[in-house]
């Protein structure tokens, strides 16, 4: 029979949470403000006033969080980003990071 001690220890090893991955735009001088705004309501379904908010973050700071997914999901969602601003003629990037 374990030992209160060895039971916390179990629940220690056994309790494993799924990592999750921001998903981030960056900012750049030549991707126009709708277009982003477009990316951030069509891929990661955003209202038109939370997606206006999160373009200005990216346009003020460089950086902004569109959400926060699964690897598979972010993953993905980056891919969406790359493709559509390909398809456009942007250079627009986005990227994952994995949360702490
Ligand atoms: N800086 C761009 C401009 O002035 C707008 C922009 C915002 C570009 C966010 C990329 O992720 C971005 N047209």
């Amino acid at each position: 029979m374990p030992t209160n001690t060895e039971f916390e220890l179990y629940d220690e090893v056994e309790t494993k949470y799924p990592k999750k991955y921001k998903v981030f735009l960056l900012n750049d001088d030549y991707t126009s403000m709708d277009f982003v705004i477009d990316i951030l309501m069509s891929i990661f379904h955003k209202s038109y006033e939370d997606a206006q908010k999160i373009m200005l973050e990216v346009h003020e700071n460089d950086k902004g969080l569109c959400g926060v997914y699964s690897f598979e999901v972010a993953e993905t969602k980056v891919m969406q980003v790359k493709r559509k601003a390909k398809d456009n003629g942007f250079p627009l990037k986005a990227l994952l990071e994995e949360e702490e």
